[in-house]
């Protein structure tokens, strides 16, 4: 069975279950305190990161490309569109998520609230916070833009653009970072995206220190 070494709310992590589960491709998941730097894991990843998937006779660390061997060696359900114009798209859209956002959100609010304390950082610092609030709204109303116009974020087919970004909010709003009263179009998405089966294991995770709020694995939130 394939083996996903991965933090509960790493964006990148999840991003890796959620096309792990939509694939139907069973795999166990093994906690991994990267900050520990064990040498089993840096000889798995030398750059001391995860997700690392463990499948088919590959170690495969990085989030995006794990995903692109999902999809070129399980290709159903697909998670790409058909055409180079729509998957570049997705790609963008991947990539404004695990850099742009992860840079100005994800890093400024959950690696701030919960990393340090997890890892013995120290206390979260109120400068990094407050611009990671601010620069959600931007990001949330850019992402109701893009579902106005189109039925899933990059086009009309789910996609693993949208799996990045639900990764991501799924983690913010495990700590309430997410005001869903901003957006309508957006809430709708994520109602939309939360109520399929391979969200359940994200749903089901729990943090020890750090219990998530009772809206966050409501269906109905
Ligand atoms: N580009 C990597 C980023 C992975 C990443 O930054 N993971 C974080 C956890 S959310 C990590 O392992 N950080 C440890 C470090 O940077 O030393 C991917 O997409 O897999």
């Amino acid at each position: 069975m394939a083996k996903l070494y991965h933090v509960p709310l790493s964006p990148f992590c999840r991003k890796v279950r959620l096309s792990l589960a939509e694939k139907k491709i069973e795999c166990e998941l093994v906690e991994e305190r990267y900050w520990e730097k064990h040498p089993d894991f840096l000889r798995r990843n030398p750059a001391g990161k995860v997700p690392v998937l463990r499948m088919e006779g590959m170690v495969m660390p990085e989030s995006a490309a794990i995903c692109e061997y999902l999809e070129e060696k399980h290709p159903e359900p697909p998670l790409m569109p058909k055409g180079a114009a729509a998957r570049y798209e997705v790609r963008r859209l991947v990539a404004w998520f695990d850099d742009k956002f992860h840079h100005e959100v994800t890093a400024n609010l959950l690696y701030e609230r919960v990393n340090k304390k997890v890892t013995g950082q120290g206390f979260p610092d109120s400068t990094n916070v407050k611009a990671g609030a601010r620069a959600i709204k931007y990001h949330l109303d850019y992402m109701g833009w893009l579902l106005d116009h189109r039925r899933w974020l990059a086009g009309d087919t789910m996609t693993l653009a949208d799996f990045a970004a639900a990764a991501h909010l799924s983690a913010l709003d495990y700590i309430s970072d997410v005001d869903w009263h901003r957006s309508e179009t957006v809430k709708d998405w994520y109602a939309k995206i939360k109520s399929r089966p391979a969200f359940r294991g994200i749903l089901a995770d729990q943090v020890p220190g750090f219990p998530p709020p009772a809206h966050y694995a409501d269906l109905d939130f």
